[in-house]
C-alpha cells in the first residue's frame, strides 16, 4: 500500500514563532509514520520557515523574486525544516531520505509546473521513505516563485500511485459553517457553502484550494488533524473523506 502523507507545516512549528519546530508535535507524527508499515511519501509544509521569508521578501505561489538572498533565506529555511523531519524519522529507524523539489521542478511563463519524479518512485521502490517539502521553484518570467506542499501532493500521488492521500491539517477535517466535520466530499459543491463560493479562486493554499485539488486525484484522500494521523495510517479515514464522484 502506497500512502502520500501531507504534514501540514502548522502542525509541525510554531506557526508564529520564526522557524520554530514544536517538537512535541513532530515527534508524535514521527512516531506515527514509525509505526506505519505501508510505503509512505511525506510531504511537508512550510509553517514558521517558509512563510516567515516568504512574506518577508514578498513571495507567493505567483509573485517571484530574483533576489538571491530571499531565495537562499526561503528555500534554507525550508531545508533546515526538512532536515529537522528527517532526522525525528531517521531517529526512530524509518529510513527517510530528503528530497528537495527546487532543485528539480520549474513553472513556465503560465504556472504550468513541471516536477521529475522518477526519483521518488524509485526511492520508494528501493525501500526508502522521500521527504519532500513546500519550496521555491524556478518561474520563467518570475525568479522564483513559493511551490506549495498542496502542489506536490497532486503531482506525486498520481506518479506513485498512491493507494491513499493524506492531509494532516490543524483542523479535524473539512468544515461546515456550523464549524463540523463534513464527512464527505464527493464534488466541490457539496462544501462550496463553507469553502466561500465555488468559484472562489485561492492561491493562498487554503482549504478551498486543497479540496479542490484533492477532488482531480484517482486515489481517495483524507484532511485530519494531528489526533487522527495514527488513525488513518492504520487505514481508517478519519477527518473529510474527499473523493470524486466520478
Ligand atoms: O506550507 C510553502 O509550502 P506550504 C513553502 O505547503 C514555502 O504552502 C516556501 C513557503
Amino acid at each position: 500500500m502506497t500512502v502520500v502523507l501531507k504534514l501540514g507545516g502548522s502542525v509541525v512549528t510554531e506557526k508564529e514563532t520564526p522557524e520554530t519546530v514544536d517538537d512535541e508535535a513532530l515527534a508524535a507524527a514521527a512516531d506515527a509514520v514509525a509505526a506505519s508499515d505501508h510505503d509512505v511519501v511525506v510531504i511537508h509544509g512550510g509553517g514558521s520557515f517558509g512563510h516567515h521569508h516568504a512574506a518577508e521578501y514578498g513571495v507567493s505561489t505567483t509573485e517571484g523574486t530574483h533576489d538571491v538572498a530571499g531565495v537562499q533565506a526561503i528555500h534554507g529555511a525550508m531545508t533546515r525544516l526538512n532536515s529537522r523531519i528527517v532526522t525525528a524519522l531517521t531517529e526512530r529507524g524509518v529510513p527517510a531520505v530528503p528530497v528537495h523539489p527546487f532543485s528539480a521542478a520549474d513553472r513556465g511563463a503560465d504556472g504550468t509546473l513541471t516536477l521529475p519524479t522518477g526519483q521518488v518512485r524509485t526511492l520508494l521502490s528501493e525501500g526508502f521513505v522521500p521527504v519532500l517539502h513546500g519550496d521555491l521553484v524556478a518561474h520563467a518570467g518570475e525568479g522564483a516563485t513559493v511551490l506549495s506542499g498542496d502542489e506536490l501532493v497532486v503531482e506525486l500521488a498520481p506518479a506513485v500511485d498512491a493507494d491513499r492521500v493524506g492531509v494532516c491539517s490543524t483542523v479535524p477535517g473539512v468544515l461546515d459553517e456550523d464549524g463540523a466535520v463534513i464527512d464527505r466530499i464527493e464534488a466541490f459543491e457539496d462544501a462550496a457553502a463553507a469553502l466561500g463560493g465555488s468559484d472562489a479562486t485561492d492561491v493562498s493554499g487554503g482549504m478551498a484550494a486543497k479540496v479542490r485539488a484533492l477532488l482531480e486525484l484517482e486515489s481517495p484522500a483524507s484532511v485530519f488533524g494531528p489526533d487522527a494521523l495514527s488513525a488513518f495510517l492504520d487505514g481508517d479515514a478519519p477527518g473529510t473523506t474527499i473523493e470524486a464522484d466520478r
